[in-house]
């Protein structure tokens, strides 16, 4: 799942025409490099960041779901945690949503993927949206992270959502340790072992953790403890890597496929 940001401090500025052609140019060369679905998001989740209008976001997101809608083949998600937004991408073209809040902010988000058969990225999370990232760490997140899975799994089936369509994702960085997001990933196959009907998605792209662990790299410096910890979550059982360096992610993917093939 390659990560595409239409974020202004990203982008020329949301829905305009240069950013849209920017856009397009940026999914050509992900699904040269092998992207299979393209993420689209228009919030930005950054630590300190303040939510975005709903018509600030469509503007944003929706122009550019379709343009990729009309221009290419590949499956468009997008990255938003309201329901307006949820519907007005999938009207247009978008087959997945991906909400980082697992139905916590707007769960009517379960009702507009239901009606377009959608597929439903469930992302663990904690806290409100300004305090996602500033919350104390549980004491166990493996039992944390389970325990919202099976509320947000209700909540989607119990408002129509196919268990087919439905994706789990521990969320890595949102409201977790350091520690608790290599425990996530070291004991991933618990996680999968207990959901074994559903995807699991792993995001760790350039996280703050891994510029933590690496004596504060920058994002240009976490690509390989990017595929590193990318690694990790597909040999304990993840479906889906969301990835900025999509061809180096595809690359390393590959090779643990390969190796998975001689168990
Ligand atoms: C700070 C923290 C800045 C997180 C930016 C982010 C995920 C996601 C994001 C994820 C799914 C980023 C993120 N992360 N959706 N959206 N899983 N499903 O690095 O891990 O882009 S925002």
């Amino acid at each position: 799942m390659a990560i595409l940001n239409v974020t202004p401090d990203s982008f020329s500025d949301g829905g305009s025409i240069a950013s849209v052609n920017d856009a397009l140019c940026q999914v050509e060369r992900f699904i040269a490099e092998g992207a299979d679905i393209i993420d689209v998001g228009g919030e930005s989740t950054r630590p300190g960041s303040s939510r975005v209008t709903v018509d600030e976001e469509i503007a944003r997101v929706v122009p550019v779901v379709e343009a990729i809608a009309k221009r290419f083949d590949i499956p468009v998600s997008v990255d938003t945690s309201k329901a307006d937004v949820a519907e007005r991408s999938l009207e247009l073209g978008a087959e997945i949503i991906n909400d980082i809040s697992g139905l916590r902010f707007d769960a009517r988000i379960a009702d507009v993927a239901a009606a377009s058969k959608a597929g439903l990225v469930l992302m663990h999370s904690r806290g409100e949206f300004e305090a996602m990232h500033s919350q104390p760490p549980v004491d166990d997140i493996i039992a944390e992270v389970s325990k919202n899975f099976r509320t947000a799994i209700a909540t989607a089936e119990g408002r129509g959502v196919a268990s087919e369509s439905i994706v789990l994702d521990v969320g890595i960085g949102f409201g977790k340790s350091p520690e608790q997001n290599l425990e996530l990933l070291a004991k991933l196959d618990r996680l999968v072992a207990d959901f074994p009907q559903y995807p699991m998605l792993v995001g760790t792209s350039r996280k703050s953790f891994i510029g933590k662990l690496l004596d504060g790299a920058p994002a240009e410096g976490r690509l390989s403890g990017s595929l590193a910890t990318a690694a990790v979550a597909v040999w304990n059982g993840a479906s889906i890597v969301r990835a900025h360096d999509v061809k180096e992610t595809v690359e390393a993917v590959k090779l643990l496929d390969a190796i998975k093939g001689q168990l």
